[in-house]
């Protein structure tokens, strides 16, 4: 097989992967992303020994080990155009020589786990609340540019979402993408977490109905989207990254979840006053759980 050109594998003086700088010996086959490059740090401080600590951009690695198990921890920054980078480059890491650039015959499955923060759409679900995402709707379009999206999507989703929703035909398709079921099994427990359909967006303000200064193109989205139900589901909260991770990962055989963590409702208009003691929380449940 050839090689993948330069100008498309991208990497360092050094050998390492053009934005996470990292080696392939430096990735552990358990991957934690958080957007928040300073959550790399503090899940990190609970880790039994650490190997490696790397940071460029907002792209910060500490990998090392949690009861006697292997994680790369990862900040990934905002928004599903870094998610784009990081989940190709931890693939890279993990299937492709960096030396020769070849594609490795073995396939390897990262296991991948984003904690987060996030907006709940839902009244009942409230500020505090921890989220894992069964399914996720992308309103960013990036994993729109892979051959075979479709094939991973649930088209019939979808089609209730764009139709019920009343969305504006000039904005992307939504997207509606599972999570690996065996990762949410292993993060749920009944009474603790909440298992939901969590809608990605490409941004903050508009793309999550939020109005400052400009009005929106889709006025009253998000009572639409709060209304929404197909086959039972509907949509509990928003973040900025689970679609492309979950869309990424199923397309390439790696097994990604989200687990967040709510810090403001948009439906009642409550936001956390504190969230970061309950986001240590969410990471301790979650690294618990990882390592049951
Ligand atoms: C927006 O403030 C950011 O917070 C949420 C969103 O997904 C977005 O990245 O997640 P993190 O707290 O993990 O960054």
């Amino acid at each position: 097989m050839n090689a993948i050109k330069s100008s498309e594998l991208i990497t360092n003086e050094d050998g390492t992967i053009f934005h996470l700088h990292l080696h392939a010996e430096d990735l552990a086959d358990n991957v934690v992303l958080v957007g928040d490059p300073s959550r790399v740090e503090m899940i990190a401080s609970r880790f039994d020994s650490i190997e490696l600590t790397r940071g460029n951009r907002e792209f910060h690695t500490i990998t090392g080990t949690y009861r006697q198990k292997r994680f790369s921890v990862i900040s990934t920054g905002i928004g599903t155009d870094n998610i784009d980078i990081v989940v190709n480059e931890l693939d890279a890491l993990a299937n492709i020589d960096l030396e020769t650039k070849q594609i490795k015959p073995e396939k390897k499955a990262l296991n991948i786990v984003r904690i987060g923060t996030s907006g709940s759409v839902q009244a009942d679900v409230p500020v505090h609340a921890f989220v894992i995402s069964e399914m996720s709707v992308g309103i960013d379009g990036v994993l729109r540019f892979y051959q075979d999206n479709e094939k991973i999507c649930d088209a019939a989703f979808e089609d209730a979402f764009v139709n019920q929703c009343q969305w504006a035909p000039q904005a992307a398709r939504p997207y509606a993408v599972n999570s690996s079921p065996e990762m949410v099994n292993k993060l749920h427990s009944e009474g603790t977490t909440v298992k939901g359909v969590t809608l990605t967006a490409n941004g903050f303000y508009g793309p999550q109905g939020r109005v400052l200064r400009l009005p929106l193109q889709m006025s009253g989205i998000n009572d639409r989207i709060a209304r929404f139900r197909y086959n039972g589901r509907k949509i509990v909260n928003y973040e900025m990254e689970s679609a492309a991770i979950a869309g990424l990962s199923a397309l390439m055989g790696h097994h990604a979840a989200t687990i967040c963590l709510i810090i403001a409702n948009r439906a009642t208009g409550d936001a956390s006053p504190d969230y970061k003691p309950y986001m240590e929380k969410l990471v301790n449940y979650t690294l618990d759980k990882l390592t049951r």
